[in-house]
C-alpha cells in the first residue's frame, strides 16, 4: 500500500470522500472540543477528518488503517464504533447536547464567535430568539447584519450564485482598473457546489494601482444600492517583517468583509430554475481581499485553503523546511532570506512539495 503523508500537503483530497460516515462524526466531535476549547483532541480528530478524506477507498475494518498517519485511539474507537453499530454513542452525546447546540446555533450569526457564543450561553440563553428579545445585549454592526439577513446567510451559496457576483464585482473593478485582476478562491477554487460565502482577491498588473481600489469599488457597489453590509479593515502591511509565526493569523492585506444584494435574475443555473422565494433578491455573504501583484501568489495559495491544508503547508515549511509560510511570503529561516514567487507552483517548489491542484485542496 502507498505510504499517506501525515501532511495534507502532500495529499491529494478530491470532493470525492469515501469516508462520509466518519468524516461527518469526527467533524461533529472536533467542533465539540473547539467549543470547549480543548484544542489538542480539537486538532487531532481535524487532522484524523483530513486523513481519511484523502483516501481513494472506503474503511471497511480497523485493518484497513493500518499504516495511515494521525489515527490515535481515541479516533480508531468512534471507528470501531461506527464499523459495528452504524453511528458513534459519543457523537450522539454532543448531538443531544445542550452547550454544543447553543454554540452551534450562535456561532451560525455572521459576527458571533466563541467567546459571544460562550456568553451568551452563560446567561442561560439557548435560542436566537431569546437573544434577540433580551435588550440588555448590545450587538455589533455585524451581528446586526447577522440577524437582519439571517435567512439567507445561513442558507449556502451555490456556484451559480457565486458566479452571478464574480460578474458584477469584475464589471465593478474594471471601471476604475481595466486590467484588474478578479478571481475567486476559497472552497468555490476548490470546485465546491457550494459554500457559505463566496471569496475574491482582488490586484493589478502594476504595484500600486491597487491603493485606493477597494474603497471606490465598496463606494461604488454602494451607489448601484446593492451593499447591504460592509466592514473595510485597512491594509496593516510591513514588507520588512518577517512572516507571522502563528498559523491562523489573519492577515495583513486591505480586506472588506461585506454583504450584497444579488438580484435573482442575475442567477444563470443550469436549466433549473431557482425557487421562486417572497423577494426577488439573496443576501450573499463576501470576503473581498487586496494583495499587492508581488504577493499575490501567497495571498492566493493561503485564501484557496481548505484550512486543513494550509495549516499542514506552514507546519510542513516549519519543521521539514525550516521556512515560514504565510500569505505574504516565504522566509527561509538557514539562508535568512525571502524567497519569492509569481505563481502558486514556485511556492510548492520552493517547499520541494509536488504541485497540488486547487481541486486536490480539499483536506
Ligand atoms: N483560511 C485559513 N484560515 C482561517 C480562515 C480562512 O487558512 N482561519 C483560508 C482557507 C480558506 C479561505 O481562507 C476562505 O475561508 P472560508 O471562506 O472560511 O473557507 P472556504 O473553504 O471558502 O469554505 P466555505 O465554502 O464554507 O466558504
Ligand atoms: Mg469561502
Amino acid at each position: 500500500m502507498e505510504t499517506v503523508s501525515q501532511y495534507a500537503c502532500q495529499r491529494r483530497t478530491t470532493l470525492k470522500n469515501y469516508n462520509n460516515i466518519f468524516t461527518d462524526a469526527f467533524e461533529i466531535l472536533s467542533q465539540n472540543f473547539e467549543f470547549i476549547e480543548s484544542e489538542g483532541p480539537c486538532l487531532a480528530f481535524m487532522r484524523a477528518t483530513s486523513v481519511l478524506k484523502s483516501l481513494p477507498r472506503a474503511i471497511h475494518s480497523l485493518q484497513d488503517l493500518e499504516g495511515l498517519p494521525c489515527l490515535g485511539d481515541q479516533i480508531k474507537s468512534v471507528i470501531e464504533d461506527i464499523l459495528e453499530c452504524g453511528n458513534s454513542s459519543r457523537v450522539q452525546d454532543v448531538l443531544s447536547d445542550d452547550r454544543y447546540k447553543a454554540f452551534k446555533l450562535f456561532t451560525s450569526v455572521f459576527g458571533v464567535g466563541l467567546k459571544t457564543a460562550e456568553r451568551w450561553y452563560r446567561r442561560g440563553f439557548r435560542s436566537l430568539e431569546e437573544v434577540k428579545a433580551d435588550n440588555s445585549i448590545h450587538f455589533t454592526k455585524m451581528q446586526k447584519a447577522g440577524f437582519l439577513y439571517y435567512d439567507d446567510i445561513s442558507r449556502a451559496v451555490s456556484r451559480y450564485e457565486a458566479n452571478a457576483v464574480g460578474q458584477i464585482l469584475e464589471d465593478t473593478v474594471h471601471l476604475f482598473v481595466p486590467d484588474a485582476l478578479v478571481v475567486v478562491t476559497g472552497g468555490f477554487r476548490r470546485g465546491k457546489e457550494f459554500g457559505h460565502d463566496v471569496d475574491f482577491l482582488i490586484t493589478t498588473p502594476e504595484s500600486e494601482k491597487e491603493e485606493g481600489l477597494l474603497y471606490n469599488v465598496i463606494n461604488e457597489l454602494k451607489y448601484q444600492g446593492i451593499l447591504l453590509y460592509y466592514d473595510i479593515i485597512d491594509a496593516t502591511f510591513d514588507k520588512t517583517k518577517l512572516p507571522s509565526m502563528k498559523f491562523e493569523a489573519m492577515d495583513h492585506f486591505e480586506k472588506c468583509f461585506a454583504i450584497i444584494k444579488l438580484n435573482k435574475k442575475l442567477v444563470k443555473c443550469d436549466g433549473q430554475e431557482e425557487l421562486a422565494g417572497d423577494k426577488d433578491w439573496k443576501a450573499i455573504r463576501v470576503d473581498l481581499v487586496v494583495p499587492p501583484v508581488d504577493c499575490f501568489a501567497f495571498a492566493l495559495l493561503g485564501w484557496s485553503g481548505s484550512r486543513q491544508f494550509e495549516r499542514d503547508l506552514r507546519r510542513y515549511a516549519h519543521h521539514e523546511k525550516k521556512m515560514i509560510l504565510d500569505n505574504h511570503a516565504l522566509y527561509d529561516k538557514s539562508k535568512k532570506t525571502f524567497l519569492s514567487a509569481k505563481t502558486e507552483k514556485d511556492i510548492f517548489d520552493h517547499l520541494g512539495l509536488d504541485f497540488i491542484e486547487p481541486w486536490e485542496r480539499n483536506a
